[in-house]
């Protein structure tokens, strides 16, 4: 049978809308691929963050099919692989929120761990009755190691602190056992934090750099967060999602760790976002509170990305400052501020965001 090209891919994504889908939906149609999404039904629009590439259903030639479905819904899974016949499955869906996986832990493990069995055993199932063959892509990740200290790569022992953790452990366990146990094609990102603009507002970089454009405009006084002495590997998302379709097409289908290799404080964080817009005394805007801490706290992360710059060739451009000044930009420039925008300098690695997010995430 003559080999496909990336022209003639078929992708599924789940977890569409939201900020690595969105990327990696982008990402995926610049190579040619026909991306489907999957989608939950709700009461008002969630397609913000695809809404530059979203194409009419009657169009012809569609390179982006969007679907209902849920990973709870092992049926709706089942039907939508046997109907879309696809090459390569990313399964980006989660409920991704640590602190709110203490709140609702049991939900949390339904989606997170065994939403990923159900697309497994429809893989399996799949590529057993039709002989054709599916790559799969898992979205591990970091907070898998949790007090395990760092810098932690594909060896290190997970020792997960939240509900989330734990879920995302059993995800990861059970995608090498259906590679070992089925010869799956099956692979774990273990990706540490990596963010955008497109980045959920309850997120604490996001709600920074958010938070200080409604400080600068005049709607907040102040910031209200929790533990600003952890430490993490903030990376940018555009980057991340270049690593996921890079691992599929690997040789062989194996675990990668993809991160920056250095970390910084929540509070370093804090001080380098008011810095870019000429505020020293940022302890004056931000307040502590402590529902924001969590039960357990993962104190330390750090990636040795030295596997994937070896096998990969990945490599990430965009560091922590400049991280930093890509989404406060954006925020400075949803709210008008353009003045403090114009400050911050970028270089060519940040990604023009599309104004219709921009304006839709006001
Ligand atoms: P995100 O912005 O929160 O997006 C999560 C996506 O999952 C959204 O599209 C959401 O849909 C969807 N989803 C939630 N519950 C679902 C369900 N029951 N069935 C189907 N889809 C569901 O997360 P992200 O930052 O893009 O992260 C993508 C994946 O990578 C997640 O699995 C996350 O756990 C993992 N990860 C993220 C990071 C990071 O730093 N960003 C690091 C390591 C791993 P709605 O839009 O309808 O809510
Ligand atoms: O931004 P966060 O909520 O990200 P967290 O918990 O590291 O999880 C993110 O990264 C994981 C990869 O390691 C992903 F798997 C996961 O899906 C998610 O994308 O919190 C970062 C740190 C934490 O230590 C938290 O305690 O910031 C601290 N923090 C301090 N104040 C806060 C706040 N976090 C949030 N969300 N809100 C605060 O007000």
């Amino acid at each position: 049978m003559a080999k496909k090209t990336a022209e003639s891919k078929k992708a599924l994504v789940t977890g569409v809308t939201g900020q690595d889908g969105s990327y990696l939906a982008e990402f995926l149609i610049d190579k040619g691929y026909t991306v489907h999404g999957i989608i939950r039904r709700a009461s008002s629009f969630n397609t913000d963050r695809l809404e530059h590439i979203y194409q009419d259903p009657h169009e012809r030639n569609k390179r982006l099919i969007l679907h209902y479905g849920d990973l709870s819904d092992a049926n709706t899974i089942r039907k939508l692989i046997y109907q879309i016949q696809p090459d390569e499955i990313y399964n980006l869906g989660a409920q991704s929120h640590v602190k709110v996986s203490f709140e609702i832990p049991e939900y949390t493990a339904n989606i997170d761990a065994v939403g990923v069995l159900r697309l497994l055993e429809a893989i399996k199932d799949y590529q057993e009755n039709t002989g054709r063959t599916v790559k799969f892509y898992q979205a591990s990740s970091s907070e898998m190691f949790g007090a395990t200290p760092g810098p932690q790569n594909e060896e290190t022992k997970f020792y997960p602190r939240s509900p989330y953790g734990c879920a995302k452990v059993f995800a990861f366990d059970t995608t090498r056992n259906y590679r070992e146990a089925y010869g799956l094609f099956a692979v774990n990102g273990i990706l540490f934090n990596h963010e955008s603009p497109r980045r959920g507002a309850t997120f604490v970089t996001r709600k920074i750099t958010r938070g200080i454009a409604r400080i600068l405009a005049g709607l907040d006084q102040k910031i209200y967060l929790g533990n600003l002495e952890a430490r993490r590997d903030w990376g940018y998302a555009p980057e991340y999602v270049a690593a996921m379709w890079q691992m599929l097409q690997h040789k062989k289908p194996e675990d990668f760790v993809i991160g920056t290799g250095e970390n910084h404080s929540v509070a370093d964080f804090v001080e380098t976002a008011f810095g870019l817009v000429g505020i020293k005394d940022w302890k004056n805007y931000v307040g502590i509170d402590p529902k924001y801490y969590r039960p357990t706290e993962v104190e330390n992360l750090v990636a040795d990305i030295s596997k994937a710059k070896k096998e990969l060739g990945w490599e990430p451009q965009v560091k922590f400052k400049e991280l930093t000044g890509i989404m406060l930009r954006h925020d400075l420039e949803a709210y008008g501020l353009e003045t403090y925008a114009r400050e911050i300098k970028l270089s060519k690695h940040a990604v023009n965001e599309p104004t219709i997010v921009q304006q839709r995430l006001r």
